[in-house]
């Protein structure tokens, strides 16, 4: 056989082999990029989706949008209502009241130093157009609503890149909020503190949503709840707000340390410290019909048995 054959021979295989791995790569990429989409939108297949991406990492694939959600649901889904996926924190929407239930953020200390350049002066509140016209609040709600647009996840917590800063603007992470003596007061202490942990542990896991407490009517034999609703599309004015924190340990195989507080959306009095508003998180399960952290075992947790005194608290008070 003379060497011109075998050449064209071989230059046939190659590219025929060629070809049919660039086949198998753009299929793969296409159902990679379908699978990406899917775990976005369907929490259900968000849950199974290390099984999947384990069977697919043949090409290794950069899921960098299923890589921070996974971080930042490290320690599982308070609920699955209409989950809502943003650049750096998720949520689950309320559609009823036109307000969160809840929105989960992972603190780092890279993403509060912020980038020069990154602020909150060059982003806007809007409505989340992704959110069917019906159930959506629109800016019209709030004004002369008498109440602030109260941010769930902080916009001082995500300044790494403007596009965060600007997604805590959307209105899906917004409620209405007291101005003098709560968001101006309590709850900015608050999200201060949250960021002061990170700083100092490195890594803090924030849930944060609003609350509506029933009350004893006057007999006391029965409970009512009575919240207010602004605008035309009936946005609730929850009666509290709370946040539910995990902060890990720097040690290795040190236990993560959670706690959690309930403010009243009221104008708090400024002499009250934080620590007046600890509380125990099975009522905030109980009262928001959500579940924290559940990939953690409890037992596991360090202050899991909810003190009334805050360890890391000491620290700050
Ligand atoms: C942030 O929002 C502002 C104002 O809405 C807009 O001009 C800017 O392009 C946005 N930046 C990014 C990165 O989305
Ligand atoms: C309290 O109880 C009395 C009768 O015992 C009843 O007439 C009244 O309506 C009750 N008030 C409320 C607020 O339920
Ligand atoms: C405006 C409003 O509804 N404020 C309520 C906030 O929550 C506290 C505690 O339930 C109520 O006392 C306020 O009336």
């Amino acid at each position: 056989m003379s060497r011109p054959w075998l050449r064209l021979t071989l230059g046939w295989a190659v590219s025929l082999l060629g070809c049919f791995v660039a086949g198998i790569y753009f299929q793969h990429w296409h159902a990679t990029r379908q699978l990406r989409q899917l775990v976005q939108q369907d929490a259900y297949a968000y849950y199974i989706s290390p099984q999947i991406f384990d069977a697919f990492s043949f090409f290794a694939t950069q899921n960098e949008q299923v890589h921070h959600v996974r971080r930042i649901m490290k320690y599982g889904f308070p609920g699955l209502d209409d989950v809502r996926i943003y650049s750096d924190f998720v949520l689950s929407y309320d559609r009823r009241n036109r307000i969160a239930h809840w929105v989960c953020e992972h603190l780092q200390q890279s993403t509060l130093e912020g980038v020069p350049g990154v602020s909150r002066a060059s982003a806007s509140y809007q409505p989340d157009l992704s959110v069917p016209s019906t159930f959506r609040a629109s800016l019209a709600d709030y004004r002369h609503s008498g109440f602030d647009r109260g941010h769930l996840a902080a916009a001082g917590n995500h300044r790494s890149q403007q596009l965060h800063c600007n997604e805590t603007f959307f209105l899906t992470n917004i409620a209405p909020q007291i101005h003098q003596g709560f968001n101006s007061g309590a709850w900015n202490k608050l999200e201060n503190y949250v960021r002061q942990l990170t700083q100092r542990y490195g890594s803090v896991y924030v849930c944060t949503g609003p609350l509506y407490k029933p009350r004893p009517t006057q007999n006391s034999s029965k409970w009512s709840l009575e919240y207010q609703m602004i605008g035309s599309n009936m946005v609730a004015v929850p009666t509290h707000f709370f946040k539910v924190i995990t902060i890990e340990s720097r040690l290795p195989l040190g236990k993560p340390y959670m706690e959690a507080y309930v403010l009243p959306n009221a104008s708090i009095p400024e002499k009250l410290t934080l620590r007046a508003f600890l509380c125990d998180i099975r009522e905030i399960e109980h009262y928001a019909g959500l579940k924290f952290f559940d990939g953690l075992r409890r037992s596991m947790l360090f202050g899991s048995n909810y003190p009334s005194k805050s360890q890391v608290f000491r620290d700050f008070a």
